[in-house]
Order: structure tokens, then sequence, then C-alpha cells
């Protein structure tokens, strides 16, 4: 059964004196993450908006230990801190609950500078939590593009819009053949939730994708970041699936929609609320520009109904 709105723990993770522009999605998946977590837990941070808004010492936002990494290194330092703590239960120096060590990692993070560590930590099956909070740019440092920025998007660094489409980073996890894989969005908090917390009773390396629509990045209002992320999951652009041990299934509205029982809205309802897209809504070719878009997103999810037809053998 799902936790509600009501059951979430009153403790709070990120706590006053953020710095974080009102409406940052990371900060609001934070809080949910944290509630989950609970406090027995350990974060590592590469750069991205969640340091850089995270106060002036000696304070800090987060009332979590927090270790903040050097880019390349998520996967190496996480896996580092889980083994040196096996150790230490192993030679009974440690009592208790060992402490969840997670990584709260960008796109950037993840997707670019990061990801040959984090193959490696997933790999070695190393005992973490890798969080993505995937808001399609290097958002920090002046909106760059990433490899989680969608096709046709403008950034800084493609004004005109990007002419590649994204990878998946989800999809590539999962054929690490690691415990848990999953994708997250804000619109659905209580999804959200329980997947931190299924990833939290597991033994191993555990990727949650959470999509992070940035207002000051993807040129919406303030206000509107839950709404820019249910349009996101309405209009297929954003999926929400999980697979344990190899087992995908889609999850809340992505499950109708991947079933055929509920249509996405039309994605342009969903590209129109930001600004990254106007020039497309201008454009005299964006009819095809849009359909082009729409068949990226109909092969990501056909690529993962495939997948999800997959049953690992011992289910045979
Ligand atoms: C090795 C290295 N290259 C570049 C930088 C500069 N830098 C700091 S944060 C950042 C972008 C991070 O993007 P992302 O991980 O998506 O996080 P976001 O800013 O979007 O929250 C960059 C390029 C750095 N700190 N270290
Ligand atoms: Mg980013």
């Amino acid at each position: 059964m799902s936790v509600t709105i009501k059951e979430l723990s009153d403790v709070e993770y990120v706590v006053p004196g953020s710095a974080a522009c009102a409406g940052c999605p990371s900060t609001i998946a934070l809080r949910i993450v944290g509630k989950a977590l609970g406090e027995n837990a350990i974060m590592l941070m590469t750069p991205s908006c969640a340091v850089a808004s995270i106060g002036l010492l000696p304070k800090s936002c987060y009332s979590l230990p927090v270790l903040n990494i050097c880019f390349a290194s998520a996967g190496a330092s996480a896996g580092g801190l889980t083994l040196a703590l096996d150790a230490l239960y192993e030679k009974g120096r440690f009592k208790g609950e060992k402490p969840t060590v997670f990584n709260w990692t960008g796109d950037g993070g993840t997707y670019d500078i990061g990801l040959q560590g984090i193959s490696a930590a997933a790999e070695r099956n190393d005992d973490i939590i890798h969080f993505c909070f995937n808001n399609e740019a290097y958002s920090n440092t002046g909106v760059q593009r990433s490899g989680a920025t969608p096709l046709f998007a403008s950034t800084t660094t493609t004004p005109a819009g990007k002419q590649m489409p994204k990878k998946n980073v989800a999809q590539i996890m999962l054929e690490h053949r690691v415990p848990y894989v999953a994708t997250a969005s804000l619109a659905y908090p209580q999804d959200l939730y329980r997947k931190v917390e299924k990833a939290k009773g597991i033994r191993g390396f555990k990727y949650i994708e959470i999509h992070a629509p940035c207002y000051t990045a993807w040129k919406f209002g303030s206000a509107d970041t839950v709404e820019v992320s249910r349009l996101a999951v309405q209009s297929g652009a954003w999926l929400l699936w999980e697979a344990e041990n190899g087992k995908l299934s889609f999850n809340a509205l992505t499950a109708q929609i991947a079933s055929g029982k509920k249509e996405p809205i039309p994605l342009e309802e969903y590209l129109k609320t930001q600004g990254r897209f106007s020039h497309l809504m201008k454009n005299p070719k964006k009819e095809e520009f849009l359909a082009q878009m729409q068949r990226e997103l109909k092969a990501e999810l056909a690529a993962l109904r495939h997948r999800a037809e997959f049953k690992p053998p011992e289910e045979e």
C-alpha cells in the first residue's frame, strides 16, 4: 500500500537556509527522498545546483551528513564509503543499522562527467543508491546542454535547439544487471517515496532518476514546477517505470499509457509551457519537428515495452 501525503514524516532534511531558487525541483525531490530514507543516511553530492544552494559555512541546508565530492568520483566515493562501513561492521567497530549511502547528483554529473565511475560502481554492485535529479541541463553553471537535454531544446550552448536526441542512462543502468532501477517524477510523490523506500531495503546498487523541470533553465513560471512535471508524464515525454532484478514494470499513469488504456496528451501541451521550445512553436516546420520528437518518444516506449516482456530465467 502506498503512503499518503498525510502520513509522510514531519522531519525535514532540507532545512531553512537553502539558497536554491524558489520552486527548485532538486530541493522538492530531496525533501521527499529525505523523508523516505530517514536520518540514518549519508549523502554525497557532486557539483550541481544542490551544492551551489547548500548555504554559507558553517551552516548547511541539509540536516544529513554531506560529503561534497568531485564530479567524476560519485561512483568511487560512495562505493568506497559503503565498503568502509562494511569493514567497520565486520570488525565489530560499528553496531546498529547500516546507514544508507547515497549520491545526489545532477544529469551533468550522471550522464556525462561521472558516468564512467557510476558504471563501475554499478558493475561492482556497490551497496549505494545513486539518485540522478535530471533537469536536462547543466543548470547551475548557466544552462549548458547535457547528454540528457532532449532533442530541439534550446540551451546556452544549443541556442537554436539541440540537434541530437538525449541518451537514456536509466536504461543503460538496467543493462548493468543491478538489483533496482527506477524513474520518478515530482508530480507523483507517492510513487517516488515508494521507490526510495524500496531501494533502501535492497542491498547492492540502486539507481533512481527523478525528472526535475528547472524553471530557470526551461523558462517557465517558478510556481509551475510540479505542473510541468505532470505534463511530462501525461504527454509521455517522461516515463515512470521500475525494474527489480531486471524485471521491468510501468508505474502510475505511464502504466495506463503503456498498456493503451489511456492516450497521452499531445506533446505540444507539454512543450508550449517552456521557453526552451519557443523557437519550435514559431517555426514553419513545427509539425515536422514535433513528429520527429514524437517518434523519439514512441521508440523509447516501444523499447521499454519490449524490455517489460523479458522474464529473468529463474521465473520461466
Ligand atoms: C570536472 C569539472 N568540470 C566542470 C565543473 C564545473 N561545473 C560545476 S557544476 C556543473 C554542471 C552540473 O550540471 P548537473 O550535474 O546537471 O547539475 P545542475 O547544475 O543541473 O544541478 C559544471 C559543469 C566542475 N566543477 N568540475
Ligand atoms: Mg542538471
